[in-house]
């Protein structure tokens, strides 16, 4: 049977552990042949003082008119960081043109953290993102996004109504599953909200206070990984959870750009 590829959607920072430098190893660890479609380039994430962007949004019509011409298809698609708001248009095109039957669409609508948007991005940035969902089996968004996309105020600790509320927003915007993550339920335990229309669970993990860019990165990859293997959503979510949380047991504190993930990478691959 003819194996199509998975496609991973996303920046590429050159330094500091996030993006493609982190779908790449994770999905390969998972099995899976990863190609990659960069939307961006940056010298650095965001997070850094000193960053370049340069979008690739003008690449992406000739790139997808190639892929046609060359009759490609992928089997899962993964995406994350895009960067710009014409970039992210330019990227409907994926959706009918280059997947195989059922091939399973997960997002992470990167936008920001804490309550506040990255730099580069405003709400056209965000409503732009929100015009992705329709077309995605699972998205991945920290409760920062979740609450931008659904139009709701922030707040870190939510209530199980208003986690509720937070789902069906998501859903009713037209994504089929949504998992929440970075909701603070005490001092130090951190969860993610797990919905897939029919059931809902939460699943925690102790809370590490360091910086933790990129640990959304890891955890999407992941699920994602897990997903493209016909795992299920819970599984693969809880799974996602507990390799974020032991990457960032593992980190040392001198490490503040990203999640040391690498010496993690075999428990991936003994566990396929
Ligand atoms: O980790 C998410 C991410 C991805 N790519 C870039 C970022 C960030 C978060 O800050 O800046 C460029």
């Amino acid at each position: 049977m003819q194996s199509y590829p998975v496609l991973s959607v996303q920046d590429i920072s050159c330094v500091g552990q996030c993006s493609l430098t982190v779908a790449l190893p994770v999905l390969s660890a998972l099995g899976h042949e990863c190609a990659i479609l960069p939307t961006s380039l940056l010298s650095s994430h965001t997070a850094f003082s000193h960053t370049t962007l340069c979008n690739l949004e003008k690449e992406i019509p000739s790139i997808f008119d190639a892929w046609r011409a060359e009759g490609i298809r992928f089997s899962g698609i993964y995406l994350g960081y895009i960067g710009s708001v014409p970039a992210i248009k330019a990227l409907h095109r994926i959706f009918s043109e280059f997947l195989i039957e059922g091939a399973p669409i997960i997002l992470d609508p990167v936008l920001g953290d804490n309550g506040e948007l990255y730099r580069h991005f405003d709400k056209s940035y965000v409503d732009a993102i929100r015009d992705l969902l329709p077309y995605a089996d699972v998205i991945l968004p920290n409760l920062t996004e979740a609450c931008l996309l659904a139009d709701m105020p922030f707040c870190p600790s939510p209530d199980a109504n208003m986690l509720a509320l937070l789902h069906s927003s998501l859903q009713g915007l037209g994504a089929r599953s949504s998992v929440i993550t970075g909701i603070h339920t005490s001092s130090d335990r951190i969860a993610i909200s797990i919905d897939d229309g029919k059931t809902s669970m939460d699943y925690e993990t102790p809370f590490i206070k360091r910086p933790s860019h990129g640990a959304g990165d890891v955890f999407a990859s992941v699920v994602a990984g897990r997903i493209f293997a016909d795992g299920k959503l819970a599984d693969a979510a809880k799974e996602a959870a507990d390799f974020t949380y032991e990457a960032l047991c593992q980190t040392p504190d001198e490490h503040w750009y990203g999640l040391a993930f690498e010496p993690l990478l075999p428990k991936l691959i003994t566990k396929k």
